[in-house]
């Protein structure tokens, strides 16, 4: 099943945390990173007395179910989160589930599609990037569609730092 993930990072070194989390979810068998975006640097969203973040998304092929896959990026978040957290402060790194293939799931713990994907634009920049012919579940192309908060793409330079051996060199885009 092909999902996109969301990762986010406003504490310390950013780019670290964004390539130790690509790492830890491809080292899962289960799951295969086929594209990563480019890194973007964004203003917080929601509650603004916080640092900026770098935000990027990533295409996964998986073979988890959705419940599954949630626990992967816990795992992979609590690794990495473990001596810093701060309830409701800045972290480390926060990897979100925007879309499991076409599945809707609503509950406590998980909500399918990402509930606040069409309106971030912290969310829809990277993936616009790496899928511009995407619908999205309100039924317009992402290409047509733009979120709140300004958004800076920071190009390649930070990509090359945050290359992982996992990452499979032939799904690049060109
Ligand atoms: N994540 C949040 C809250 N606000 N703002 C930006 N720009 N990027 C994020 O990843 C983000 C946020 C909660 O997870
Ligand atoms: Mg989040
Ligand atoms: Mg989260």
């Amino acid at each position: 099943m092909r999902a996109y993930l969301s990762l986010g990072s406003n504490l310390g070194e950013r780019a670290y945390y964004l390539g130790a989390a690509i790492r830890g979810l491809g080292q899962c068998k289960e799951v295969k990173i086929c594209r990563e975006s480019l890194v973007y640097e964004t203003e917080p969203w929601g509650f603004a007395e916080q640092p900026v973040f770098w935000n990027m998304v990533l295409e996964i092929e998986t073979e988890l179910d959705p419940f599954g896959l949630l626990r992967l990026c816990q795992k992979v978040e609590n690794n990495l989160m473990r001596k810093r957290i701060i309830k409701w402060g800045p972290r480390t790194v926060d990897i979100d589930l925007l879309l499991y293939d076409n599945i809707v799931v609503d509950t406590p713990e998980l909500i399918l599609p990402h509930p606040h994907l069409e309106e971030r634009e912290f969310v829809l920049a990277p993936l616009r990037e790496l899928r511009p012919e995407l619908i999205l579940p309100s039924g317009y192309v992402i290409q047509n569609v733009h979120g709140e908060g300004k958004v800076k793409n920071l190009g390649d330079l930070c990509k090359s730092t945050i290359s992982t051996e996992s990452y499979d060199i032939q799904d690049r885009l060109p």
